[in-house]
């Protein structure tokens, strides 16, 4: 077999020196969606409509005949999420009508999502990302050490005739997220067996992507070895505790991405030994384990994004950075955003941070939950708007960086949000 990327100590962000192998053991093309598994699937997918600006696209539910689960795909241009929880215990076998309608019906565990639920609260269940032909994707992950989770199925569409290939794979050790691959000519916003609904005229705030998906794990050399050894995924950047200077609580992390580097793969662990516990450790306490600690968002303009997230009060946003942030904005990052850019993220409390290749401007909200797991980034790469070949591109991926240069910033302002979760 061929040798695959495996690294054994981390060097720091500046001793990293990035470059693309092109290693990927079976082509990747985009994120396709992230599927979210809850306990009422109409309640939380309405919650993440409206804040978001997300329309419900597709369903898969009673009224489809599906008996095993409820299923909505809520889409805001090429970023769809899906919201699915358990129909009913009482039927622990999806009918076989239900299992031709949804590739992920037959045999579904109708206790799953429940479960799930229990044991990380809301949580990402799937990240699923397209492929060339997700049989020889599932073969090579698995191959490569990877736990198959659901051999390949093949649905076709009744109504175009279309097919498509869904598989999963477990994609962080030990814990209960599943790498989906998908492939097939079917184009719909989901899977087959979904039935498209009328257009809800949602308006949306202007989210375009997934940019990066992260996942927070115990060990971060053991998990990006075996990512890396099932995909062939490279590394693009790191990030040590260094890095981030002198915060109380530290992590390390990687990120990993396919050839094209349209999927980003950011992975952390937690650092220890420092004045207060890692926030990596928090989320591992109270997520019961590994799992998805954020999804960033790619907006075509994040200040109007935020601004009209804000608006609809559905997601908090993390403490605004300290008026000195603002002040000492310009002289970090240069020339490159507009008088009103920086009128906008002052007035927002966006963070901003540069690199040698263009400018991020981003954002986090609380936690969507309950626990202090998950949460969201809301992003825009600005200057970032050819590939490595000079054609035009719409914000070329990871261009503009992960925001290094307001790690100190945002830990401080979670570590201010972790306090308030303390009893005094
Ligand atoms: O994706 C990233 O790497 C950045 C940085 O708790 C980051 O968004 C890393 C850890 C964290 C919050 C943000
Ligand atoms: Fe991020």
């Amino acid at each position: 077999m061929e040798t695959t990327f495996s690294i054994d100590k981390l060097v720091g962000h500046k001793a990293f020196q990035r470059g693309n192998p092109m290693t990927d053991r079976f082509k990747v093309k985009r994120f396709h969606h992230v599927e979210f598994w809850c306990l009422d699937a109409t309640t939380t997918s309405i919650r993440f409509g409206v804040g978001l600006g997300l329309q419900r696209v597709a369903k898969s539910d009673l009224s489809t005949g599906n008996t095993a689960f409820t299923s909505y795909a809520m889409r805001s241009g090429d970023m769809v999420f899906v919201f699915t929880a358990s129909n009913t215990a009482k039927i622990p076998e999806a009918s076989p009508e239900a299992a031709e309608q949804h590739p992920l019906a037959a045999g579904f565990d109708a206790d799953a999502p429940v479960a799930f639920c229990v044991k990380h609260g809301m949580a990402v269940r799937a990240v699923a990302v397209e492929v060339e032909d997700a049989q020889a994707a599932y073969e090579t992950c698995v191959a490569g050490g990877g736990t198959g989770v659901t051999a390949p199925r093949k649905a076709v569409d009744p109504a175009s005739g279309t097919t498509q290939v869904v598989a999963e794979v477990l994609l962080y050790q030990g814990g209960d997220v599943v790498l989906r691959l998908v492939s097939g000519s079917f184009e719909g916003p989901c899977l087959v067996g979904y039935e498209d609904v009328p257009d809800d005229q949602r308006a949306d705030i202007g989210l375009l992507r997934i940019d990066h998906v992260v996942g927070n794990v115990p060990k971060l050399l053991e998990q990006v070895n075996h990512v890396a050894a099932m995909t062939g995924f490279h590394e693009f950047a790191e990030f040590t505790a260094e890095d981030v200077g002198t915060v109380d609580s530290g992590l390390n992390s990687i990120v990993l991405a396919c050839d094209s580097e349209a999927v980003l793969l950011p992975i952390n662990e937690p650092t220890h030994g420092t004045k207060r516990r890692s926030q990596i450790q928090t989320y591992l306490d109270h997520n019961n384990g590994p799992g998805v600690q954020h999804i960033a968002l790619l907006a075509t303009d994040a200040i109007a994004a935020v601004r009209a997230l804000r608006a609809r009060g559905a997601f908090d946003l993390m403490p605004r950075p300290s008026d000195a942030y603002y002040e000492e904005l310009p002289g970090r990052i240069g020339g490159v955003l507009s008088e009103e850019q920086y009128r906008g993220v002052r007035e927002l409390g966006l963070l901003v941070d540069r690199d040698d290749q263009g400018t991020l401007i981003q954002v986090f909200t609380k936690p969507l939950g309950d626990r202090p797991t998950i949460f969201l980034e809301i992003i825009q790469r600005v200057g970032c708007d050819r590939d490595a070949n000079g054609c035009p591109v719409p914000q070329r991926p990871g261009c503009g960086g992960f925001g290094k240069g307001n790690f100190r910033e945002l830990f401080k302002s979670i570590e201010d949000y972790e306090r308030q979760l303390e009893r005094p």
